[in-house]
């Protein structure tokens, strides 16, 4: 870690590995994961060894998970989307490491009709949150070619619900790891 001033109480720390940064979120309370996902220095080659890849779906690869938190790397192949879903009350942020993602937000209106709102494009080192109140959301790939990006979920999220299209319905599904780092 890079320290400029005492990080407690100032936003210079930076975070410069992986074993850096979950340390410093298995240490810290949750009000200050926003600050330390968004000092985040670590090289694209480091999250290479820990992707893998499928033309069937994105995978989610753990890098890291306990009781507090889990931080999973996305690995998409070009044009992969997730169902529209939520985040079973936790919350999320999203750091592109690797191409460029669509985001399309979801939400009921007073008829209950669930309803697209508004999208959002982010790129190579752009960071996104997400919480059940702002409603539901799906990510896609949009680069040409694959994509990676960084998954915090504090705390961990053991299931979800996820948009059916057959049904038309949201279903609770758990969540599952395509490899865990060891
Ligand atoms: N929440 C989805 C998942 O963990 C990815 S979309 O970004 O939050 O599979
Ligand atoms: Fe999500």
């Amino acid at each position: 870690m890079v320290v400029t001033l005492n990080p407690k109480e100032s936003n210079h720390a930076t975070y410069q590995t992986l074993d850096e940064l979950v340390t410093a979120l298995s240490e810290e309370e949750r009000t200050t994961y926003s600050n330390i996902f968004h000092s985040i220095k670590i090289p694209n080659s480091t999250f290479e060894p820990c992707s893998s890849w499928s033309n069937s779906r994105y995978t989610r690869n753990c890098l890291a998970e306990n009781e507090k938190f889990e931080l999973i790397l996305l690995c998409w192949e070009e044009g992969q989307k997730t169902p529209i879903h939520d985040h079973g009350g936790e919350e999320c942020w999203v750091k592109v490491i690797e191409g460029e993602l669509r985001e399309t937000h979801y939400k009921y209106n007073e008829d209950g009709e669930l309803k697209t709102g508004k999208t959002a494009v982010s790129k190579t080192d752009d960071i996104s949150y997400m919480i059940d109140f702002m409603g539901f959301h799906s990510l896609e790939n949009i680069s040409d070619g694959r994509a990676m990006s960084l998954h915090l979920y504090a705390k961990p999220i053991r299931n979800c619900k996820i948009f059916d299209d057959k049904s038309g319905q949201f279903v609770r599904k758990d969540m599952n790891y395509c490899t865990v780092a060891k």
